[in-house]
C-alpha cells in the first residue's frame, strides 16, 4: 500500500463505500498518530469479532495506533485467537501456517528490499505464545539468528486461547487450564532472554496494564528493525474467557503481574541504543519546534 493507493479517483468518490471513504479520509495513513490520540480518528481495526475484555483484542488496537507508518506495514499473523481478528484489519496482512509466520514474515521483508530498495517497508510479525514460542519456536530463533530486519510480537495470554485452554511453554508453572486439569509442570520459557541470547536488536516486556508503554516499546522496536535489525516485543494479555474471569478483570490480572515478572522491561543493543538517540532527538526538536509555533 502506498498513499497513493490509499487515495480514492475522484470519479468513483460517491460510489465508495461509507466505511471506506471515512477509512481513506480519517484513518491514519500518512499521519503520525500516537496512543493517547485513540478515539479521535479512523481506527485500522473495527468490529473485531474477539471475546467482550479480551486483552489481546485491547493490545491489538494499541499496536495498530502506534505504528510508524501503517501506509508501508505488512502484517504476517498465524492462528490463534488473533488470527480472528486480521480479516477485520485496514492493512496489508499474511495469515501463515501456525508456527510458520517467522519464516513467512523474512521472505516477505527480504523480497520487498529488492522490490522497493527505496523505501522501507515495515514487516510485523504478530502471534500468540503457543505459535511464537512453543511450534513456531524454531522459526522465531532462526529468524533471529539470521538478522532479519523483522519485529516480532508476541501476544501472551499463557495459554493457547483459541483451541480452549492447552497450556502453553508460556503458562505459569503449576497453572490449572481446561486441558491441563493438573496443573502445568514446567517453567515459563523465558523467551526475553533467548531473543537477546539469539541476536535481536531491542526487546521489551510489557503488559496491557502499561498501555502507553505497550505504544513506546513498539514504535522502538519497528524502527530498529528497519535499520540495525530483528527486534521483540513480548505482551501480557490476560485472557479472561479461559481463566474464567469475568471480562472486565482482564487488565486487572495484568496489574497484578506488574509487581511480578511482567513489570515492563526493555533491552537495547549498544547500536540500537546510538540510532535511538539519534532518531529520538531529532523528533524531540521537531515538537519543540511545533510547541514553539503553536505557543507564538
Ligand atoms: C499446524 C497447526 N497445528 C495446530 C493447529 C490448531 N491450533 C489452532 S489455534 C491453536 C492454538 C493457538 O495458541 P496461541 O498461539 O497461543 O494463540 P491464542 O489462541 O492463545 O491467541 C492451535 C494449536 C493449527 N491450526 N495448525
Ligand atoms: S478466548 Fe481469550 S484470547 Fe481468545 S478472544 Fe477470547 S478473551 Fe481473547
Amino acid at each position: 500500500m502506498s498513499l497513493d493507493i490509499m487515495k480514492i479517483n475522484p470519479h468513483f468518490e460517491e460510489f465508495m463505500p461509507e466505511e471506506y471513504r471515512d477509512l481513506v479520509n480519517n484513518g491514519p495513513f500518512g499521519q503520525a498518530k500516537k496512543v493517547t490520540d485513540l478515539g479521535s480518528f479512523k481506527e485500522l481495526l473495527e468490529e473485531h469479532p474477539l471475546c467482550a475484555g479480551c486483552n489481546l483484542a485491547i493490545s491489538l488496537r494499541i499496536l495498530l495506533a502506534s505504528l510508524p507508518k501503517p501506509e508501508d506495514t505488512i502484517v504476517v499473523g498465524s492462528t490463534g485467537c488473533s488470527s480472528l481478528a486480521f480479516s477485520q484489519l485496514a492493512l496489508h496482512n499474511i495469515h501463515s501456517l501456525f508456527g510458520n509466520q517467522n519464516a513467512v514474515a523474512s521472505g516477505v521483508k527480504r523480497a520487498l528490499k529488492i522490490r522497493f530498495p527505496d523505501k522501507g517497508k515495515d514487516v510485523v510479525v504478530m502471534a500468540g505464545d503457543g505459535a511464537t514460542a512453543d511450534i513456531g519456536l524454531d522459526m522465531t530463533l532462526h529468524s533471529w539468528f539470521r538478522g532479519e530486519n523483522i519485529t516480532t510480537v508476541m501476544f501472551d495470554n499463557e495459554l493457547y486461547a483459541n483451541t480452549g485452554g492447552q497450556e502453553s511453554g508460556m503458562s505459569m508453572h503449576g497453572t490449572v487450564l481446561n486441558m491441563a486439569p493438573t496443573g502445568k509442570k514446567f517453567a515459563k520459557v523465558d523467551v526475553p532472554e533467548l531473543a537477546k541470547a539469539s541476536g535481536c536488536a531491542y526487546v521489551a516486556v510489557v503488559s496491557t496494564a502499561k498501555p502507553l508503554l505497550i505504544g513506546k516499546s513498539f514504535r522502538r522496536a519497528v524502527l530498529i528493525a528497519r535499520e540495525i535489525g530483528p527486534t521483540y516485543v513480548q505482551i501480557y494479555v490476560p485472557c479472561p474467557t479461559n481463566m474464567k474471569k469475568k471480562s472486565s478483570e482482564g487488565v486487572m490480572m495484568a496489574v497484578e503481574r506488574l509487581q511480578q515478572d511482567y513489570a515492563f522491561k526493555e533491552y537495547i543493543s549498544p547500536k540500537a541504543e546510538k540510532f535511538l538517540e539519534t532518531i529520538e532527538s531529532k523528533k524531540k526538536v521537531q515538537e519543540d519546534e511545533i510547541s514553539m509555533e503553536v505557543n507564538k
